[in-house]
């Protein structure tokens, strides 16, 4: 039996703004007191995390003067060569600021795009100097609340002309970065443009760099709009677009709730640890959610363990299923090859479309045939519930 201790390899990360949450929420004041960046990393140091992401501002304030910054980089830097914590993935907060609050990339107005640009540049410069290789961008304010306010479709082209930018910038750089894009439908805006993986996964095939440009699905975001988070990541991953993965959990159809990794939908959860350790990804496995309002920071070590040690019990109970042997007749027998047929599949050919034009098929007898789902889908269930 394994102790589901996070180890490096697993490269679990958190965001300087997950454990760093105070528990504001739009109703209520902070609930913990803040705590400063290198703070944070010796308290992921401590729950064993192997990584630690910064927007700009979590690491920076934005109105720090030149001193003050250098001092909470010294700070910074020291944590993790300490704690041995690495930095893999950086982001620009383009939504806190009230300059912000039309849109970034997507304002109307160009002094603010412009700015978003300078900010981004500069956020980028601090992400590769502490060793980021990818870039996040969540375009939370990057919507409307009334659609008589903005062209949608001047919206994807300035997104574009940005992102393009950007690459541009990194190759110019000879940064070595590759950039992620992460979806959401709604909140804090109305309506968020691009609001799921499959959009942002058309969008970039219309880039100028395509290859430099991924997505950052999240589980949460995919929920909130009701669609199945794993398909999305494994279209993702066909794609070679699964750059990074934000992981937590959410009702549908309720605020973003950004809660602790497989706390609320197990099965879904279950699949997706299954899909990302069955195809073997390998990039950081983030976990993007916050501790309950209720709690300190003890509390919100709880948190950032449970994230972790749930997402190991859960690749344990992938292995489990991989080898159950009930389980695996089941699906041998569902995926059975018929070798007579085997040649009409594949390429399209003359020969191929008129043969199979003349198979005769029973539709009644192969309608008839039981595909034992119930069956399955219990046997993972007992798996799951430990009664296996
Ligand atoms: C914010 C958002 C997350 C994004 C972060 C990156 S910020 O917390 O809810 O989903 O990944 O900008
Ligand atoms: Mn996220
Ligand atoms: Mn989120």
């Amino acid at each position: 039996m394994s102790t589901f201790l996070p180890k490096p390899e697993h490269k679990f990360t958190f965001g300087l703004w997950t454990v760093g949450s105070t528990g504001r929420d739009p109703f209520g004041s902070p609930v913990r007191e803040p705590k400063t960046p290198a703070e944070l990393v010796y308290l992921l140091g401590e729950v064993g995390a192997y990584g630690v992401n910064f927007h700009d501002n979590d690491l920076i304030p934005i109105d720090a003067t030149f001193a003050e910054e250098e001092l909470i980089k010294k700070d910074f830097r020291k944590a993790l060569a300490e704690t041995g914590l690495v930095v893999p993935m950086a982001t620009t907060n383009l939504f806190g600021d009230p300059i912000f609050k039309d849109g970034a990339f997507t304002s109307n107005d160009p002094k603010v795009r412009a700015y978003a640009l300078q900010k981004t540049m500069r956020a980028i410069d601090l992400g590769v100097e502490f060793g980021a290789r990818i870039y996040v961008f969540w375009g939370g304010r990057e919507g409307t609340e009334t659609d008589s306010s903005k062209n949608a479709v001047d919206s994807i082209k300035r997104t574009r002309e940005a992102i393009n930018f950007f690459c541009e910038y990194a190759l110019d750089n000879h940064y070595n970065l590759k950039f992620a894009l992460e979806a959401k439908p709604n909140e804090p805006r109305g309506d968020i443009y691009n609001p799921t993986t499959g959009h942002m996964l058309a969008f970039i095939e219309t880039l100028d760099h395509p290859e430099m440009v991924g997505v950052n699905p999240e589980v949460a975001h995919e929920h909130m709009a009701g669609i199945n988070f794993m398909h999305g990541v494994a279209q993702a991953w066909e794609a070679g677009k699964l750059f990074h993965i934000d992981l937590n959990d959410q009702y549908p159809g309720r605020y973003d709730q950004d809660l602790r990794f497989g706390s609320r939908d197990i099965k879904a959860a279950f699949y997706l640890v299954k899909f990302l350790e069955d195809v073997g990804y390998d990039a950081p496995r983030h976990f993007d959610a916050h501790a309950f309002r209720t709690e300190d920071y003890e509390g919100v070590k709880d948190f950032a363990r449970g994230c972790m040690r749930t997402y190991l019990m859960l690749k344990e109970k992938a292995q489990q299923f991989n080898s159950d042997q009930e389980i695996q007749s089941i699906l041998a027998e569902i995926n059975a090859v018929d070798s007579e047929l085997t040649p009409y599949f594949g390429k399209y050919t003359k020969e191929k479309a008129n043969s199979i034009k003349e198979i005769p098929f029973d539709r009644a007898s192969i309608a008839n045939r039981g595909l034992k789902y119930e069956k399955l889908d219990q046997l993972t269930i007992n798996l799951l519930l430990g009664y296996r």
